[in-house]
């Protein structure tokens, strides 16, 4: 009786539409990465303004003055100005490809790297990049960790998205859910999803350490879109 109860609770999965879960690892792996440079393969010179930025300057970046291709470093100012965060380009530590981005914080202030989903604040309508209206999307990544010590709210994946009514312009953010990254830990894969709404225009992808100190590194970041939000109506 109990295998017979099993197979037709299987069987009432399989055969309902809404179970099918389109962002499992097979469904998602077949969809395109929206995100460029996922994989930190590509590295390249910080283009004059965002190199001039205070909140850049005050990363050491290694090799100096490079970053991955489409990612933006950037540390909280202090009243110091020291450094006491690295982003480093790792050949020996990767998850995938012959790259991947280090990410060293030796005091409480935050560290990030930033990705734009399109250029901010003009969407071309046509660009593949932008978020789009009324959908559901995943963002994974696989991360490694040595000597992550959290005081608050730990390494975090974040994202926002902006939209646009009436010429307003709104935040809506999503973060990496608990547990966070904490001490010494091997790669492993994160993730989560989020829904757009009717205005959504473009997002930004940050890998922050708040008031977090260790070494992380990130590698294959993807963004991939799941389809169409399902809202439900109550009644
Ligand atoms: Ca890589």
């Amino acid at each position: 009786m109990r295998s017979q109860a099993v197979l037709c609770v299987v069987c009432l999965c399989l055969s309902l539409p809404g179970i099918v879960h389109a962002d499992d690892a097979s469904g998602a792996a077949a969809r395109p990465n929206l995100l460029a440079n996922g994989g930190f393969e590509e590295w390249g010179t910080l283009d004059a303004n965002t190199a001039q930025r205070e909140d850049v300057r005050n990363v050491d970046l290694v090799p100096p003055g490079t970053a991955p291709v489409g990612w933006i470093p950037s540390r909280e100012l202090t009243r110091d100005q020291t450094r006491t965060a690295t982003i480093t380009l790792d050949e020996e530590t990767k998850h995938s490809g012959a790259r991947s981005v280090r990410i060293d914080n030796r005091d409480m202030k935050d560290i990030a790297l930033v990705q734009y989903s399109t250029e901010r604040y003009a969407a071309d309508p046509d660009d593949p990049h932008n978020l789009r209206p009324n959908r559901r999307y995943k963002v994974r990544w696989w991360v490694k960790g040595e000597n992550v010590e959290p005081s608050g709210t730990g390494p975090i994946m974040m994202m926002f998205y902006q939209s646009q009514k009436d010429g307003e312009w709104s935040r809506t953010n999503a973060y990496e859910r608990d547990p966070r990254p904490n001490g010494t830990f091997d790669w492993e894969q994160r993730q989560f999803t989020f829904v757009t709404d009717e205005h959504a225009k473009w997002g930004a992808f940050t890998f922050q350490l708040r008031w977090t100190t260790g070494t992380l590194w990130y590698d294959d970041v993807e963004l991939v879109d799941l389809g169409p939000a399902v809202h439900v109506e109550t009644y």
